[in-house]
C-alpha cells in the first residue's frame, strides 16, 4: 500500500471466500518507558507509529506525533462499509486503533445472522462479508500505520450468539456484550438474553475478544443523568462477574465507563468521585472511558470541551481505552472530519496530560473521599436490596433500573420488563441428559461422556473439528440481495471512483455535502429561514439547519446549514498554481549560523508606505530577523544611491527596496536604476537586489534588472529562502 494511493475497495472486496484472519483477540499498545521525541520526555507514551498525521502544531515540533498509552477508539458508522473503511484509514493515521462499526442499525431487532452487505437503516447490519472486508482492510492499514487495529463490533439481539460465531471465526477483536442492554433497551426476555449472553460470552472467551458492556446506555438513556450512578456501579457488576463465570478472562473485561454530567452542572465535582470509586470497585478490570452524551446538542466545540473534561478524569483515573464520540452526534450520523477531530482531540488532551498522576494526586480526605464512599454506599445498598427482593430478573420487573431517583430515593418511573415477556420469550429449555452438541467453545451442559471424550477433551474433535479449527467448514455467502448490495452501490459512485471527477464529502464518496457557516445580524427566528434562502440562492439543494447558537438576541446568530452541490470538478481541467521553492525555517536557520547574513532595507523614492516592508524583517510577524539574518533598515523614501551605498559600507548580501507607489511605473523605473547604479559603481555581482510592494509583478519585476520581485501576500519566509538560495548558486558559481 503506497501512502498516496487511495485505498483499492474492489481489491479489498476480490477473494474474500478466501480471506483468513490473521490473528485472534485484543492488541493492546506498547508502553515505552521514558520516550524522547525532539527533545521531550514522555511518561505515559506507547510505540510510535510508522506513519500518522501528526497535529497541526507539531510543525514546530520537527512534526513529532507522540502517541498516549490508551487505546484510542473511533466509532465509524457512515451506513456503508464501503465508505467506512476509508474512513478507519483516516482515523487510524489520526492516532485511532479501536475501530467500532455500525452504530444506529438497531442489530438487535435482527433474529438472525443476514447475508451480503444490504445498507440498513442508518447502517449496515452485521454480516460476514462486511465484517470480512473490514478486517482485510485493517490488515492492509495497520501494516501502513504500523500498530495493531482492533475491529469491534456488537453482540446483542437474539442473534448474539450467532454473531458471536461469526466474530470468532473471522478475527475480531473487541465487542460490546451485555444481556442488560438487551433487556432495558430492546425488550428482548432477560431469560433468554442471559442464557445467550454466557453462550456467546464464552465464544468470545475462546476468541479472545475484549469484551465492553452496556452500562453507559443507562446514563443516556436517564432523565437525570447523573441519579444513575449507583444503579451504573450494579449493572457493571452483574456484567463483570457474569462475564468471569462464563469464562472471558478479567484483562478481556472493560467497563464502559461514562462520565455522568456535564457542565454547566460543576464537572468534575460530580464525575471524578463517580470514576474513582468504579476504579475502587473494578480494580481487576479494565476501563473503557465513553464520553458523556447524554448532554451533547449541536455545537461541536461544546461536545469536545465536554471531551476534553472528561479526558481529565480518564487521566486521572487511568482509563485503558479512550472512546471518541464524534462531535457531530448532536446534529448528524458522524461525518469523516468529525471522527478525525474527536481522534486529534483525544491525542491532545492525553498527551498534554501526559505525566499528571506524576505531579498531582488525588486528595485522601474532604471532598473527594467521601463522595466517593458515599457513590459506594449507594451502590451496595442498591445491590442489597436487588437481593432481598428476589434477585435480578424480580428486580426489572420492579421497575429498580433507569429510575429518576438517586438510590435509595425511587420515584416508581424505571423501566420494567415482565419476566416472562419481551421478545423471544418463553424459548428457553433444559437441556436433555444425553445433549450433545460437537463444538468447540460452548457455555454449560454438554454430555461429552457419552461419547467417550475425557473431560479436557474438545467435543468438536468428533466432527474432525468445527469452523474453529477447520475454516473449509465456514459457508461464505456473497450477496442475496441483487439490488442492494456494494456492488450496485459502488456502480452508482463509479464516476468518482474510477475519473478524476470529485465532489466534497462528508460520509460517501460523491456526497457532494457541504456546509456553510453564516453569521447573520438580526434573531434566531428570522436567522433561520434568511439562511436557507441562502443556502438555496448558492444552489446548494436539500438545505437543513444543522446548528443555531444566539450570539445576542437582537444583534447576531451564527447558523450552519447543511446542503449539497450538484456539480463535479474534473482534477485534469485545474491549472495549479507553482509551488513556492521555499526551505523550511531550520534550513536557513542552519545557513544563517554557518554563514551570516546581512541585508539593507529601505522604501525608495517618494515613498512612506513602510508596514509592507517592516513586516518582512521584523521578528514579531514572521520576518527575516527571527532567522537571525541582520537587516539594517535605513527607513523611507531613502534615495537608491544611499541604499546602495550602506550595502557597500556594511558589506550586505542583498538590498530590499520596498515601493507601493506605481503611477508611471515609477516602481519598475527605480528597479532599473538601482540595478544600473550598482553596475555603475561595480558592484552588481556582490548584491542580491530585491524589490518588493503590493503593486510588483515578479516577471515585471526581473526584467529591470533585479533578482527578484515579491509581491501581495508575501511572507518573510520567502525572502530568506530566495536569499539564501541565491547565496548557495553564487558560492557554486
Ligand atoms: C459505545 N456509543 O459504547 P444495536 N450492545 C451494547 C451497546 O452498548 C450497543 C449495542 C449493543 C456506544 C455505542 N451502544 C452504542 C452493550 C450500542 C448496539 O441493537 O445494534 O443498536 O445494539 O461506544
Amino acid at each position: 500500500m503506497k501512502i498516496n494511493e487511495k485505498l483499492d475497495i474492489k481489491n479489498i472486496l476480490k477473494d474474500l471466500d478466501k480471506y483468513e484472519p490473521r490473528r485472534r483477540g485484543w492488541t493492546w499498545r506498547v508502553p515505552v518507558k521514558d520516550l524522547e521525541m525532539a527533545g521531550n520526555h514522555y511518561s505515559d507514551a506507547s510505540m510510535p507509529l510508522k506513519n500518522s498525521v501528526p497535529l497541526p502544531a507539531a510543525k514546530y515540533f520537527d512534526n513529532i506525533d507522540p502517541q498516549p498509552i490508551q487505546v484510542i477508539t473511533s466509532e465509524i458508522a457512515s451506513g456503508r462499509f464501503e465508505d467506512d473503511i476509508r474512513r478507519m484509514r483516516m482515523a487510524a493515521w489520526h492516532g485511532a486503533d479501536h475501530l467500532m462499526v455500525i452504530r444506529t442499525a438497531g442489530q438487535s431487532h435482527m433474529d438472525g445472522l443476514i447475508e451480503g452487505t444490504p445498507q440498513g437503516v442508518g447502517g449496515v447490519a452485521i454480516t460476514r462479508k462486511q465484517v470480512r472486508a473490514q478486517r482485510k482492510a485493517l490488515d492492509i492499514i495497520e501494516d501502513e500505520v504500523g500498530r495493531p487495529i482492533n475491529y469491534h463490533s456488537y453482540v446483542s439481539g437474539v442473534a448474539g450468539p450467532d454473531i458471536a460465531v461469526m466474530f470468532a471465526e473471522e478475527g475480531v477483536n473487541g465487542a460490546h456484550q451485555d444481556p442488560q442492554y438487551n433487556i432495558l433497551y430492546r425488550n428482548i426476555n432477560m431469560i433468554r438474553s442471559f442464557v445467550d449472553a454466557a453462550e456467546s460470552k464464552h465464544i468470545m472467551a475462546w476468541g479472545d475478544i475484549l469484551q465492553i458492556d452496556g452500562a453507559h446506555n443507562a446514563n443516556a438513556t436517564a432523565m437525570i443523568a447523573w441519579k444513575v450512578m449507583p444503579e451504573l456501579m450494579v449493572q457493571h457488576a452483574i456484567n463483570s462477574l457474569f462475564s468471569v463465570k462464563a469464562g472471558i478472562k478479567k484483562s478481556n473485561i472493560a467497563l464502559s465507563t461514562v462520565p455522568p454530567t456535564a457542565v454547566p452542572a460543576p464537572d468534575l465535582k460530580i464525575n471524578l468521585p463517580y470514576a474513582k470509586a468504579l476504579r475502587d470497585f473494578f480494580s481487576e478490570y479494565k476501563m473503557r472511558a465513553q464520553m458523556n452524551t447524554k448532554y451533547m446538542e449541536s455545537s461541536t466545540r461544546e461536545a469536545t470541551v465536554t471531551h476534553v473534561l472528561n479526558m481529565m478524569i480518564s487521566k486521572l483515573t487511568s482509563a485503558d481505552i479512550q472512546s471518541t464520540i464524534t462531535p457531530d452526534e448532536g446534529r448528524n450520523v458522524p461525518w469523516h472530519m468529525y471522527n478525525v477531530e474527536a481522534c486529534d482531540t483525544a491525542k491532545q488532551a492525553l498527551i498534554g496530560m501526559d505525566g499528571l498522576l506524576e505531579m498531582v494526586q488525588l486528595k485522601e480526605d474532604g471532598f473527594l473521599p467521601a463522595k466517593v464512599r458515599e457513590l459506594k454506599e449507594r451502590a451496595i445498598l442498591f445491590f442489597e436490596e436487588l437481593l432481598l427482593s428476589g434477585g435480578y430478573f424480580q428486580a426489572v420487573e420492579d421497575g429498580f433500573f433507569i429510575d429518576s431517583g438517586i438510590y435509595p430515593e425511587r420515584n416508581g418511573d424505571g423501566i420494567s420488563r415482565k419476566i416472562n415477556g419481551g421478545v423471544a420469550a418463553n424459548s428457553v429449555y433444559e437441556r436433555d441428559e444425553d445433549y450433545f452438541a460437537p463444538v468447540t467453545a460452548h457455555f454449560g451442559y454438554n454430555n461429552k461422556a457419552q461419547y467417550g471424550l475425557k473431560e479436557d477433551e474438545c467435543p468438536s474433535v468428533l466432527i474432525n473439528g468445527s469452523t474453529f479449527e477447520d475454516r473449509s467448514k465456514i459457508v461464505y455467502i456473497d450477496e442475496l440481495d441483487e439490488t442492494d448490495n456494494v456492488n450496485v452501490r459502488m456502480n452508482e459512485t463509479k464516476k468518482y471512483r474510477e475519473t478524476n471527477l470529485i465532489k466534497p464529502e462528508v460520509e460517501w464518496l460523491g456526497d457532494g455535502t457541504v456546509v456553510i457557516d453564516l453569521t447573520l445580524p438580526t434573531s434566531i427566528k428570522y436567522a433561520e429561514a434568511a439562511a436557507v434562502e441562502i443556502a438555496k440562492k448558492m444552489n446548494l439543494s436539500e438545505p437543513e439547519v444543522i446548528h443555531r447558537e444566539v450570539l445576542q438576541a437582537a444583534e447576531a446568530t451564527r447558523i450552519q446549514v447543511k446542503g449539497k452541490i450538484t456539480f463535479d470538478i474534473d482534477l485534469d481541467t485545474l491549472v495549479l498554481p507553482e509551488e513556492p521553492d521555499l526551505l523550511s525555517d531550520q534550513e536557513i536557520r542552519d545557513y544563517v549560523d554557518k554563514n551570516s547574513l546581512t541585508i539593507v532595507a529601505g522604501t525608495v523614492g517618494e515613498d512612506e508606505h513602510s508596514v509592507g516592508l517592516r513586516e518582512i524583517i521584523d521578528i514579531k510577524h514572521g520576518g527575516i530577523e527571527k532567522y537571525g539574518i541582520e537587516c539594517i533598515y535605513l527607513g523611507t523614501s531613502v534615495p537608491l544611491s544611499k541604499l546602495v551605498d550602506a550595502a557597500i559600507e556594511a558589506n550586505a548580501d542583498a538590498i530590499l527596496m520596498s515601493t507601493i507607489i506605481s503611477h508611471d511605473d515609477i516602481h519598475y523605473k527605480n528597479m532599473k536604476k538601482i540595478h544600473e547604479l550598482a553596475v555603475e559603481k561595480g558592484v552588481r555581482d556582490k548584491f542580491i537586489i530585491i524589490a518588493g510592494g503590493t503593486q510588483v509583478t515578479p516577471e515585471l519585476a526581473k526584467k529591470q534588472g533585479v533578482d527578484a520581485g515579491f509581491g501581495r501576500g508575501t511572507k518573510g519566509l520567502h525572502v530568506a529562502s530566495f536569499i539564501v538560495k541565491q547565496k548557495e548558486l553564487m558560492n557554486e558559481n
